[in-house]
């Protein structure tokens, strides 16, 4: 598997619980560092390129409307396999099915106000790193 670079998004819902620093404890605890990091508000455009896999789902719009409705923080997370120990992490993507210590049963709210997005292969990875990020951005850790 290897080191790995990893995409992931602290949503609206979970950054207004002040949820940061219990988040990101769930990473290091788990041996993955934080390579970048920064607070923005997403604009409609970015969330919707973002998204574009999902653009003929029912809930695109609400999920656009979603991430752009607060500041999200976006990282890069790095680390041996750290795109699977990720998902890990984080849970199924429904908080109700997630299991007992991950972050979305801790922090999420529903299927969309799920707390954390985490890319799922290293081509999404890749591609969502190089939206929010530039290259120089990224600490070799
Ligand atoms: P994951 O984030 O676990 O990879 P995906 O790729 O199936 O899950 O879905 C992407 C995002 O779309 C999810 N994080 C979630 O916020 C949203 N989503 C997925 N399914 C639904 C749904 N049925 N209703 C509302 N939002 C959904």
């Amino acid at each position: 598997m290897g080191m790995e670079q990893t995409f992931s998004i602290i949503k609206p819902n979970a950054m207004k619980k002040n949820a940061i620093g219990a988040i990101i404890k769930k990473f290091e605890d788990n041996g993955l560092k934080i390579a970048a990091a920064k607070i923005i508000q997403m604009e409609k455009s970015k969330a919707e390129e973002f998204y574009a896999e999902h653009k003929e789902r029912p809930f695109f719009g609400e999920l656009v409307e979603f991430m752009t409705s607060a500041p999200v923080m976006v990282m890069c997370l790095a680390g041996e396999g750290a795109i699977l120990k990720n998902r890990e992490i984080m849970g199924a993507t429904d908080p109700a099915k997630a299991e007992e210590g991950t972050i979305r049963k801790e922090f999420g709210d529903s299927m969309g106000e799920n707390a954390v997005h985490g890319s799922d292969s290293p081509e999404s990875a890749q591609r969502e790193l190089s939206l929010f990020f530039e290259k120089n951005e990224i600490c070799n850790l």
